[in-house]
């Protein structure tokens, strides 16, 4: 296997490494030769650098997946030699799974214990996609014209362009990879700037994978990169995972020459408890729905509704389980919480506790640096527990994408979809009831895109992901995902031999 890094560190903590990105098979430098850094949020190391691609590199990868979507053993490959190819991707993630977490989190700040499990479970997405390479079809019409014989047929897009964000780095790369490469696409990928090491050593096993030359290509860069490439003229659709400003303006890019665009952006998902639910369980899954990841997902049930008769009881269950999560070194499998992935989002996370707290909010838990000096060097804040809130806030309507959880009462079950569906996004909600009619009421007036009863932050390849209004556009996994990645010809074949 070709490696991209040109000295490997004994240490990695300590020494830093040096990475390429992957244009037309090749391993490079930015035509410039600017690079910039990977910041470890636990220790504040610069402990790995990329290449800043520029536009010249931009246009270079576009134009190696344009080429060999027109040309070369890609263009012309079978479903079976695509789904082989997925298969032997998914054997090399599950030998490499280990090393491909911990890079993620030296990355991001994520526990161990979640990114591992998470990886691992990758290879049986390049499965499921290799599976799905070989049953894709068209259709038969059952047309009335007169002898007219008239099928579809679907057909790759073109060049996609992947752009992703920095929170499951690997995994919502491989939601957009595999259905692109078994529809026979070629892509050209734009990992997020905090994290792109671990799809740069993803891409190092894409070329082992024994997957042509210029059919997958990486380069790395922050903004500016990205916007270079969902503008290029040469890329036919963009997939996109991030935040719903950068959505949109991806959005209104693709518009100008109509480029098929696939987004799945932000959230402020209600998680509802009902008073009959059990409160040891749904408190688990409360905290599960919103700290994993530190906070930071975009299916995070970050505004929970609670009964008003169970409120403050509920609170103060909480609360209590809460302020006992072990906060630490995202490495140890014993910690429960790791660090917020980069400054910038760091900053933010605070300023949004100073907003919900200039909003007249309660503060019932968390929400402070932790005082432990081994902590120090880390991007730590202690998950925190908002009361006192209404829907009109900003806490209560604004994405945080952090350690941070909202409490709001309401009355009855009209009241709970009012508060529930009032927000501009719509990708999840949860409902915490015993009683299934309640819930299959809840489950049809809920306007989200997944709705979780009695679990929260469930996926799995084989189920559509994605979300209502502005919390994007398509769905990703599920066998129709594929469809996302084609486009659909029609057929009409004249079986008359006559032109009349
Ligand atoms: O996202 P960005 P950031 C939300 C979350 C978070 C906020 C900001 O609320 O606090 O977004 O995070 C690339 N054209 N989510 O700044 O900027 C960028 O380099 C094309 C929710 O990290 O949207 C990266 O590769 N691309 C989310 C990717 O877009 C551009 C996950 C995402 O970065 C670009 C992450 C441009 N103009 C953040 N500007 C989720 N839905 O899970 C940036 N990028």
């Amino acid at each position: 296997m070709t490696s991209t890094v040109d000295h490997i560190a004994t240490n990695a903590i300590t020494e830093r490494e040096h990475y390429r990105m992957l244009i037309g098979g090749r391993w490079v430098e930015a035509s410039d030769g600017a690079r910039f850094d990977s910041i470890n949020p636990f220790d504040g190391r610069h402990w790995a650098d990329v290449p800043t691609a520029t536009g010249q590199d931009v246009d270079a990868a576009v134009r190696a997946a344009r080429e060999a979507f027109e040309n070369g053993p890609w263009a012309a490959s079978t479903p079976a030699q695509r789904s082989a190819v997925l298969r032997k991707l998914g054997d090399l993630i599950a030998a490499n799974a280990d090393e491909l977490a911990r890079i993620q989190v030296l990355e991001n700040g994520k526990l161990i214990r979640e990114v591992g499990g998470q990886t691992r479970a990758l290879s049986g997405h390049c499965y499921f996609y290799a599976g799905v390479a070989e049953t894709m079809h068209g259709q038969t019409v059952a047309s009335s014209v007169p002898n007219m014989h008239v099928f579809t047929v679907r057909e790759p897009i073109g060049v996609v362009a992947a752009i992703t964000p920095w929170n499951s780095p690997l995994a919502l790369l491989l939601w957009k990879l595999c259905p692109a490469l078994a529809a026979g696409n070629t892509v050209v990928i734009k990992p997020s700037e905090v994290t792109p090491v671990s799809t740069v050593k993803l891409g190092e096993l894409i070329t082992a994978a024994g997957i042509p030359d210029g059919v997958v290509n990486i380069v790395t860069g922050a903004g500016p990169t990205g916007a270079a490439l969902a503008g290029h003229p040469g890329v036919d659709k963009v997939a996109f995972t991030g935040s719903t400003a950068v959505g949109k303006a991806i959005a209104v890019t693709t518009a100008e020459r109509l480029a098929r665009v696939s987004l799945e952006l932000g959230g402020k998902s209600p998680n509802i408890v009902f008073p009959d639910a059990d409160t040891a369980n749904t408190v688990n899954g409360v905290i599960a729905g919103v700290f994993a990841a530190t906070g930071q997902t975009c299916m995070a049930g970050s505004r929970v509704l609670v009964h008003q008769d169970i409120y403050d009881e509920f609170a103060e269950a909480l609360a209590a389980r809460v302020r006992t999560i072990r906060i630490g070194d995202p490495l140890d499998p014993e910690t429960e919480m790791g660090t917020v992935a980069c400054r910038p989002q760091y900053e933010k996370v605070l300023s949004y506790i100073e907003i919900a707290e200039s909003e007249g909010a309660t503060l019932l838990a968390g929400g402070r640096k932790p005082s432990d000096p081994a902590l120090a060097a880390g991007l730590f804040v202690e998950p925190a527990v908002f009361t006192g809130v209404t829907n009109d806030m900003r806490i209560a309507q604004e994405e945080v994408f952090g350690p941070v959880v909202v409490l709001i009462p309401f009355a009855d079950e009209d009241d709970a979809v009012r508060i529930a569906n009032d927000t501009r996004f719509g990708l999840a909600a949860g409902v915490w009831t015993n009683d299934i009619a309640r819930a299959l009421r809840m489950v049809r007036r809920l306007r989200a895109g997944t709705v979780w009863v009695n679990n929260y932050r469930k996926t799995n390849y084989v189920a559509p992901f994605g979300g209502f209004k502005e919390s994007g556009i398509g769905r990703e996994n599920g066998a129709d995902a594929v469809n996302e990645y084609t486009e659909l010809k029609t057929v009409w074949i004249d079986m008359g031999n006559k032109i009349t």
